[in-house]
């Protein structure tokens, strides 16, 4: 028989077809909220089972518990906290015990939420608990402080329908399914594998040998949801995936979609993906070095010992409920000509390895990737998507107050950027977007930051396709600039230039005369007069155009880009 899922039962929330068409109906006359991808992520696995046994998003006393302690009211182990944020205007609407529809982006409606308990979390001491730090480098503590509303909305939930996926479809599966299909394959020992990377024959040899060394067929989990920004995207990693599944002895491995919004927790988050993988029948489960770690924080120190991930996870195994396979790190010794675990090189060994960092230069610049390192198949999906030369996109994001000189310099870069080649660039400027992308928009701090998260919204978008975004709003808020950064991120470098000039500078400068109406009091909530402006805490580039020249400025713009390798 298949391991049970954590918490005994398979928590599946969807109602049947009849209830599930009747409160669809009623949906619409309810409160709505549009899930952002990390809540409709979550959502998918809270209603499929495979955060059984969670009945709904949490409410104030297990949330506690779970930041805390791990568990939830009950005592279950419980790692992460599953929550659904909201900001205060909505929250505030809700009368007593009210019932929301939550629905994607297209406003299809997915679930009903009653809500049971409306809370403001301490954010930081989340962040702190949870991810062990407060570091923004962190991206998921990034998430947490900079682009998760203040209030939490705790309470169950009641599946109207699944969210579509059209991607995949066939290797997409509910814990339901997967454990149907073990049981009609008779598959009955199983070890699961977490990545959200390309797998190459280190993987492929680490898998096989956690398999054979625990007697178990081979689950291939990647988590397709959301992953680590940067990260290679999921439809060129699933076609390296099938690829390499050919590569595997035959009725050995499966695999299988996870939609899972990653936070790159480490140890409390290689817990969390053990008890998903029980959920979906799975017996054994592979933590290898660095877990679902998020790489170095701002001091360069990692942010978990490699090997906490599987520490913890040992202390755990008897509650669990699945069983842990420890793996280090498989690495390759040329003089062998085969791979083997990190803890039996020999001192005579050549070992060698190729770092996601040096496969995605040599990508870059065309160079070669050997076959000791990965499949000829897998290579050539990587070039496709990555050709070799590929200028990478990146958006130039200018922020200080008006008349601090961000049009000039950007108008300045502009002119070089295109004097010196041919890269197709689009200029975001404030006044500019104000009268096209964001017409009606006013100066409130909600206005504003929707002029900001839209103008990120197109840097993106110009940025995927290896375009060059030159933006130039004031941006007075660091949590609206953030989340532009957050949504370039996604597809290629954010650079934030805070052009300092000094308020005196500016004002009198008063190119358009606004300082002496906002003084005047014609104008109100002008930024740096009465309405605040909040100075970039580490912006990759800091210039003042009272010090220097808008040519010496723009200088030191390029002077940067090609020291990145950016020009
Ligand atoms: S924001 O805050 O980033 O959304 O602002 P932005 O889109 O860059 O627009 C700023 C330009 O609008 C004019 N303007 C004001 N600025 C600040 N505060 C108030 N209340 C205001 N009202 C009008 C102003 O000309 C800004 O242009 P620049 O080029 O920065 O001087």
């Amino acid at each position: 028989a298949l391991v049970p899922p954590h918490g005994g039962v398979l928590r599946e929330l969807y109602l049947p077809s009849a209830e599930a068409e009747a409160l669809k109906r009623r949906s619409a006359s309810l409160p709505q909220w549009t899930l952002n991808q990390r809540q409709l992520c979550d959502l998918e696995l809270l209603l499929n089972g495979g955060f059984s046994p969670l009945q709904g998003f949490l409410g104030r006393t297990d949330y506690d518990r779970v930041v805390s302690e791990m568990r939830l009211a009950d005592g279950t182990l419980w790692p992460i906290p599953i929550t659904l944020d909201v900001d205060e205007a909505f929250a505030a609407s809700l009368a007593d015990g009210a019932q929301i529809s939550l629905n994607d982006i297209q406003g299809t409606p997915l679930a009903v939420l009653t809500v049971e308990d409306v809370y403001f979390p301490d954010r930081i001491a989340e962040a702190r608990s949870v991810f062990g730090t407060t570091d923004r480098t962190h991206p998921g503590v990034a998430e947490l402080l900079d682009r998760t509303g203040p209030v939490y909305l705790g309470g169950r939930l009641q599946g109207i329908q699944q969210p579509s996926h059209y991607d995949f479809t066939a290797l997409r599966h509910s814990p339901r399914h997967l454990r149907e299909w073990f049981r009609q394959h008779g598959w009955h020992r199983i070890v699961a594998f977490q990545t959200r990377n390309p797998m190459h024959r280190a993987h492929r040899e680490l898998t096989l040998r956690a398999a054979e060394k625990v007697g178990a067929k081979l689950l291939i989990q990647p988590s397709v949801g959301r992953t680590k920004p940067g990260d290679v995207d999921h439809y060129t990693r699933v076609r390296c995936y099938r690829e390499l599944l050919a590569h595997y002895p035959p009725d050995h491995a499966t695999l299988s979609l996870l939609p899972l919004a990653m936070r790159m927790g480490g140890p409390r988050e290689a817990l969390w993906h053990a008890i998903i993988r029980k959920n979906y029948g799975a017996s054994h489960f592979i933590v290898g070095r660095d877990h679902a770690g998020p790489g170095k924080d701002a001091e360069g120190k990692p942010f978990y010992d490699p090997y906490a991930a599987q520490h913890l996870l040992a202390e755990h195994e008897q509650e669990l409920g699945i069983q842990i396979v420890p793996f280090p790190a498989m690495v390759y010794a040329a003089n062998r000509d085969t791979y083997l675990p990190q803890t039996e090189v020999a001192a005579q060994d050549e070992v060698r390895d190729i770092s996601g960092t040096e496969l995605r230069r040599r990508l870059h610049n065309g160079e070669a990737i050997p076959e000791w390192f990965t499949f000829p198949e897998v290579v050539k999906i990587l070039r496709e998507r990555h050709p070799a030369n590929a200028p990478q996109g990146y958006a130039l994001f200018f922020t200080g107050l008006s008349g601090s000189g961000k049009s000039t310099l950007a108008q300045a870069v502009l002119a070089r950027l295109l004097e010196t080649g041919s890269r197709p660039v689009t200029v975001l400027d404030g006044d500019e977007v104000r009268r096209h992308l964001s017409k009606g928009l006013g100066f409130s701090r909600e206005d504003r930051d929707a002029n900001i998260t839209r103008i990120g919204y197109v840097a993106s978008e110009v940025i995927r396709h290896g375009g060059i975004a030159i933006c130039a709003p004031i941006a007075p808020y660091a949590g609206a600039r953030a989340e532009a950064r957050q949504l370039v991120q996604a597809h290629g470098r954010f650079v934030e230039i805070h052009v300092s000039t000094p308020l005196e500078v500016c004002e009198s400068r008063d190119r358009k005369g606004l300082y002496a109406a906002a003084r005047a009091g014609k104008i109100k909530g002008f930024t740096g007069i009465d309405d605040p402006y909040e100075i970039p805490a580490s912006p990759e580039l800091r210039v003042d155009t009272s010090q220097v020249t808008v040519s010496e400025a723009a200088d030191r713009v390029f002077a940067w880009l090609r020291n990145e390798g950016l020009a």
